[in-house]
């Protein structure tokens, strides 16, 4: 068993960008709102893209290969935002060469892989963190603080929703080709909700359907899990491009009923919550960055308290809440989800990631 490395302290860090893709820029973005952080190489396999990314963020080196790219430059740490299969060769050059790495969600194409990162990071004492934004954003946040004051009791029953009539296809039309779609490109982000607000699954069932007749995967998924303390949690996500009244992309709405009152996250940020001393309602939107897409808002506002969070973990003050093992359990509930879809039966959840 090799040392963990130590914290890397106040001063500034230099890290690389592996992957120079429609996310990157935004992600990039959101590192430049935090302090004594700096890109100072980019890395891609296309060099043009790299190059055109570096242009817009103060000229950071950039490279077509990852190894030389560590070979040539002092980094601390290094930021992967590319496809998911490139994950586990990255991830795994990063701790053969002993730095500390995140890794953009779904952390890798089936759970093997995902626990082979984790282990071989471990083994060399290396942080692996996962980049998984969505418990960070602001409304979510806030429904977890009134779910933490006991103000509706005990939850025994809960909905998130991500139904959406949104193009995604047309930013990330490598989305069309996958062959597990919704539940690995946004079922990592909601079950990930679900495990952050209610705790951890014991068991789940899940419903698979493919509306859109042009992508591999599957577009529409509806999971019901059993939480280990009791709460039922229902989550239902759709990429159907279809009409809808209420469209309000990428907004996650969330209902929790509990044994002295309900919470609802609601379209507009906006949160109500009943209990017997009548309803309270109040709007929690997220920052505006004149960088972040406005057709993403809330998603990209909250790239950066995710990134805060495993920054302060890497300097030594603080706890990162998304690291490698702990989305393990997420993953583990996306691919228990597959199964079960696969088998049509419910699928009982291991105790331990590992
Ligand atoms: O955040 C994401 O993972 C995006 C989106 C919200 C569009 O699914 O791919």
């Amino acid at each position: 068993m090799s040392r963990e490395l130590q914290p890397l302290g106040n001063r500034e860090l230099c890290f690389a960008i592996f992957g120079a893709g429609f996310w990157s820029r935004f992600q990039l973005a959101a590192w430049q709102e935090l302090e004594n952080v700096r890109c100072v190489a980019i890395y891609n396999r296309t060099r043009t893209k790299a190059e055109s990314l570096a242009q817009r963020f103060g000229q950071p080196r950039v490279y077509d290969d990852p190894e030389d790219l560590l070979l040539h430059e002092r980094v601390d740490f290094i930021d992967i935002i590319t496809d998911v299969d490139s994950h586990v060769p990255l991830v795994l050059l990063a701790a053969r060469y002993k730095i500390p790495v995140i890794c953009q969600k779904p952390m890798a194409p089936s759970l093997a892989a995902a626990r082979k990162m984790v282990q071989k990071c471990q083994r060399a004492g290396v942080p692996l963190f996962i980049h998984e934004n969505f418990r960070w954003q602001t409304p979510i946040r806030q429904l977890k603080r009134v779910l933490d004051d006991g103000q509706i009791g005990k939850p025994f029953r809960a909905r998130i929703d991500m139904i959406s009539g949104f193009p995604v296809f047309q930013n990330q039309p490598f989305l069309r080709e996958l062959d597990q779609f919704i539940l690995t490109d946004l079922g990592t982000h909601t079950l990930d909700v679900a495990r952050f607000l209610f705790g951890e699954a014991k068991s789940l069932c899940c419903h698979t359907q493919k509306i859109h007749k042009d992508i591999q995967g599957e577009d529409v998924a509806t999971v019901m899990l059993e939480m280990g303390l009791g709460t039922t949690v229902l989550v239902e996500m759709a990429y159907a491009e279809n009409h809808l009244e209420r469209e309000c992309f990428p907004q996650t709405l969330v209902f929790v009923e509990g044994d002295k009152g309900s919470v609802e996250l609601a379209p507009d940020y906006r949160i109500r919550v009943t209990t017997k001393h009548g309803t309270h309602a109040r709007r929690y939107p997220p920052p505006r960055y004149a960088w972040a897409d406005p057709a993403y808002d809330v998603v990209h506002a909250s790239i950066v308290p995710c990134h805060a969070n495993l920054l302060a973990a890497l300097r030594g003050q603080g706890k990162a809440e998304t690291t490698g093992e702990d989305n393990l359990r997420t993953l583990g509930l996306v691919f228990a989800a597959y199964d079960s879809a696969k088998a049509s039966r419910l699928v009982h959840l291991s105790d331990s990631p590992i």
